[in-house]
Formats: structure tokens, C-alpha cells, sequence
């Protein structure tokens, strides 16, 4: 079959998987929320990573399917944690092309309902790039997401051409700074002017951000210290599997 009807096949037979990495907020150390991450366990080539398969799934059309049943996972994922007692929400990354998808919005609310789960408990991250593909559409849709009650994020923020004054207009409350500048903030002053900056910016447009790529201690102190609302990062913990996270938060926390 083609690329395309392959992976469609792999989703109807179960072999996407999702690991999730921990979101902590920075002032308290506390948990907030896990992003999820798919990877396609694959029968021969083992566990591939979404580099290898998100591209064709967006030209090809299966990006469709593809994220309805990531959404069904990652709720059906943290429906079970809340059940457990632990109060997180979960962010899942949408493709360009999810936002131009008629069913996009319809798709999230009944997912979030099969689950019976608020609104509150999913974020969607978007890139700059996907607004700006066709961005009346693109503001439609995240409007519609917004009024659901779902928080967005910018993903990726910092690597793309929009202003934070463009961005501002977008229905989005957070900003995921790109571990391009994160990664350097205790070493590079250039790095550490970017993020200080774009974190006293992003406050004064009512957004919170998040740090990607946070990988050491000191990188976690200066972030505290400049007033950052929650980190994501190696330093943290890694992606993984959802059996593990219970105890991967207990040990964070
Ligand atoms: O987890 P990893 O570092 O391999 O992810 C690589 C890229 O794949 C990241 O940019 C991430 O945003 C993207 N990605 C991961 N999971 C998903 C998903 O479920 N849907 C989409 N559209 N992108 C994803
Ligand atoms: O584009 P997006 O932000 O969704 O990408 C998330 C990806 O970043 C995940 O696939 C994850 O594996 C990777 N990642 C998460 N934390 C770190 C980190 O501290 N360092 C590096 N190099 N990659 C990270
Ligand atoms: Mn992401
Ligand atoms: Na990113």
C-alpha cells in the first residue's frame, strides 16, 4: 500500500503509542500537566519518532485520523489519572492542517465527553507557522477551541517570524519558549536576554510561559528567578511511557 494507507493501517491496528513528558510548575515544583508525544511502535523497525511518520501523515491526509486518535489516548490517559487523584491536564500537539479540519472542533468535544472530562484538562499546542498557513481559518477554529474552553499554547515559540503582537491577537494563553534559546540561558547572556525579555512581554499580554528544553538545575534556578510559570525538559524527566508517570511524579514532586 502507499505511505499513507500503511499508517492508516498501523492506527486502525493499535501501533501508535504515546509517551508523556511532565510539565512542573516552576514557583511550587508541582506537576501541571504532561504533553503527549506519539511514536509509532512499529512490528520491524522498533519505536519510531513522529519525525519520521507526522510529515506524511500531513500530506497524505492522514493527519485526520492520526490525531483523533491521539486526542481518544491522551484523554482516555489522564481521565485515568484523575480517577487515580492526580490533578493534571494533558497537552497534545496539533498539525497545521488540524486547524484547517471542519471537524477539528467537533472532534475535541467529543473526545473530551467520551472521556467525561472538562475542557480544562486538555491544552492543544500549536505551532506559529500552522496559524500563519491560513490564518483566517486557522483563527476560526482556535476561536471555537478557545470558547470550548481548551487552552492553547503557542508551540515552538521564538523559532518562527510572528511578532508576540501578531500572536496576541490569536485566542492562545501560553507560549512554549523553544529550548533553541532555553538550553542556553546560563551559559549565553544573548540567550538569557531572549527568555527574560520574551517572558516580561509575554506577562504584560496576560500569557504564561513554558520553557522547553530545561536539561539542568541552574537552567531551573534562573527560570524561577525570572518569573517563568512552568518548565519542560530532560532535566525534569523524559518522555514516557503513561504506566509510568504516577511514579515519575511522585518522584519529581
Ligand atoms: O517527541 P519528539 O521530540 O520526537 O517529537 C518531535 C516532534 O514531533 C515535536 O515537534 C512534536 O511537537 C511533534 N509531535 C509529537 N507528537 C505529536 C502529535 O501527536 N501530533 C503532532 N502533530 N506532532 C507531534
Ligand atoms: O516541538 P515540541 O516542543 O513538541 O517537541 C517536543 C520534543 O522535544 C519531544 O519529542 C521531546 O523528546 C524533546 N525534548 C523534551 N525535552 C527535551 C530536552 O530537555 N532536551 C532536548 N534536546 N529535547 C527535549
Ligand atoms: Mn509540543
Ligand atoms: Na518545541
Amino acid at each position: 500500500p502507499s505511505l499513507g494507507g500503511t499508517l492508516l493501517g498501523a492506527i486502525s491496528r493499535g501501533e501508535l503509542v504515546l509517551h508523556y513528558q511532565p510539565i512542573v510548575e516552576v514557583s511550587t515544583g508541582r506537576v501541571v500537566a504532561v504533553e503527549a508525544l506519539v511514536r509509532w511502535q512499529h512490528p520491524e523497525h522498533g519505536l519510531l519518532t513522529p519525525n519520521l511518520f507526522i510529515p506524511t501523515a500531513e500530506r497524505t491526509g492522514v493527519i485526520g485520523p492520526l490525531t483523533r486518535d491521539v486526542l481518544d489516548q491522551a484523554l482516555r490517559a489522564v481521565a485515568g489519572w484523575r480517577a487515580d487523584g492526580l490533578d493534571i491536564a494533558v497537552a497534545v500537539n496539533l498539525a497545521a492542517q488540524n486547524l484547517l479540519d471542519p471537524e477539528i472542533v467537533s472532534d475535541v468535544r467529543s473526545a473530551l465527553e467520551r472521556h467525561g472530562l472538562p475542557a480544562s484538562a486538555l491544552e492543544l499546542e500549536i505551532t506559529e507557522s500552522s496559524a500563519m498557513s491560513d490564518p483566517e481559518r486557522a483563527l476560526e477554529a482556535l476561536d471555537a477551541l478557545e470558547r470550548l474552553g481548551v487552552e492553547l499554547a503557542v508551540d515552538d515559540y521564538g523559532t518562527g517570524h510572528s511578532s508576540l503582537a501578531y500572536l496576541h491577537r490569536l485566542p492562545v494563553g501560553r507560549l512554549k519558549l523553544d529550548r533553541a534559546f532555553v538550553g542556553g540561558i546560563a551559559q549565553d547572556r544573548a540567550s538569557e536576554a531572549i527568555v527574560r525579555s520574551t517572558i516580561e512581554l509575554a506577562r504584560h499580554l496576560g500569557l504564561s510561559v513554558v520553557a522547553e528544553g530545561v536539561e539542568d538545575d541552574p537552567t531551573f534556578a534562573m527560570l524561577a528567578e525570572m518569573g517563568c510559570y512552568a518548565a519542560q525538559g530532560f532535566g525534569l524527566a523524559r518522555p514516557g511511557p503513561a504506566a509510568g508517570i504516577p511514579a515519575v511524579i511522585a518522584e519529581i514532586t
